[in-house]
């Protein structure tokens, strides 16, 4: 079984680290930004963040592996000066009062300018605490920090959350994208929850894009932005820097 005691471990050793997947512009292909995504390499192999992320918010380690996929991702993307860098963050560190000044102090550290940041977070703080969540999203955003809502149209996230916390982006849920091959009615969702953040100005990234009809439906229902297999899966940053190699 996964112990705290070996998550604590590769926190501290560095034995989780970043891959970053390609955000691309809808319009030209051209990448615009990355997404970092936590890989653990553990003793046994490959542990999935799915996995050891809801492990590290039961046991209390979730600031401090937040903490560490925060610096590592900035410190690699000062290297591509113009690209975005989203990063995920879990509702409980939004909740930790000590959040905005952990991030502020980062990007200070590292030099990097608070404007090429993407914080990426999903619904469910919004409603479990929404004042604290406001505070921190706030205080950041006065930095010029920008904030995404991830997994968006799979929960519950209502319109009024969506204007009230200001978000710059939404990414729609890969689940609806998945469900144009599935489902009857799946594209007129999916259109409709796209027209939905564009009425209210948010511009709207897809994820999950893994064949090119659904690169040509998304682009045409108004996403600026498409994440997925298909533009580039999750790699090392090496692997980014031939990207932008190959694209200029
Ligand atoms: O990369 P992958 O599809 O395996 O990620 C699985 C889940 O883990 C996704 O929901 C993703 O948002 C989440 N995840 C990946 N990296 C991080 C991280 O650094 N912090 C948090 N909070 N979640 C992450
Ligand atoms: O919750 P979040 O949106 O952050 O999760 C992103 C997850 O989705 C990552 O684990 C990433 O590896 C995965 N992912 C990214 N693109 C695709 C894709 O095209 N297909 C599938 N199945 N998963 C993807
Ligand atoms: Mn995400
Ligand atoms: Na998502």
């Amino acid at each position: 079984a996964l112990l705290e005691s070996d998550l604590r471990a590769a926190i501290a050793s560095g034995a989780i680290t970043p891959v970053f997947q390609p955000l691309v512009s809808a319009v030209d292909g051209s990448m615009h930004g990355v997404e970092a995504l936590a890989r653990w390499d553990g003793p046994r192999g490959q542990i999935s963040p799915e996995v050891f992320i809801p492990l590290a918010e039961k046991a209390g380690l979730i600031d401090a592996l937040g903490r560490h996929m925060l610096v590592t991702s900035i410190a690699q993307a000062r290297r591509w000066p113009d690209l975005y860098l989203s990063v995920n963050v879990s509702p409980l560190q939004l909740c930790s009062p000590d959040f905005s000044h952990m991030v502020s102090t980062a990007l200070e550290t590292e030099g990097f300018d608070p404007k090429r940041l993407t914080l990426e977070i999903t619904e469910g703080v919004l409603m479990s605490n929404p004042d604290q969540a406001r505070r921190s999203i706030n205080a950041l955003k006065t930095i010029g920090v920008r904030f995404a809502l991830d997994d968006f149209g799979c929960g519950y996230a209502s319109i009024g959350a969506l204007r009230t916390f200001g978000f710059d982006r939404v990414k729609i849920d890969r689940s609806l994208v998945t469900a144009l091959e599935e489902k009857s009615n799946g594209e007129d969702v999916l259109k409709a929850t796209i027209l939905l953040a564009i009425a209210l100005d948010i511009p709207v990234t897809a994820e999950g894009i893994e064949n090119l009809h659904q690169a040509q439906i998304l682009r045409a229902a108004g996403c600026d932005q498409l994440q997925g297999y298909l533009m580039g899966r999750p790699m090392q940053a090496g692997e980014i820097d031939i990207q932008l190699l190959e694209q200029a």
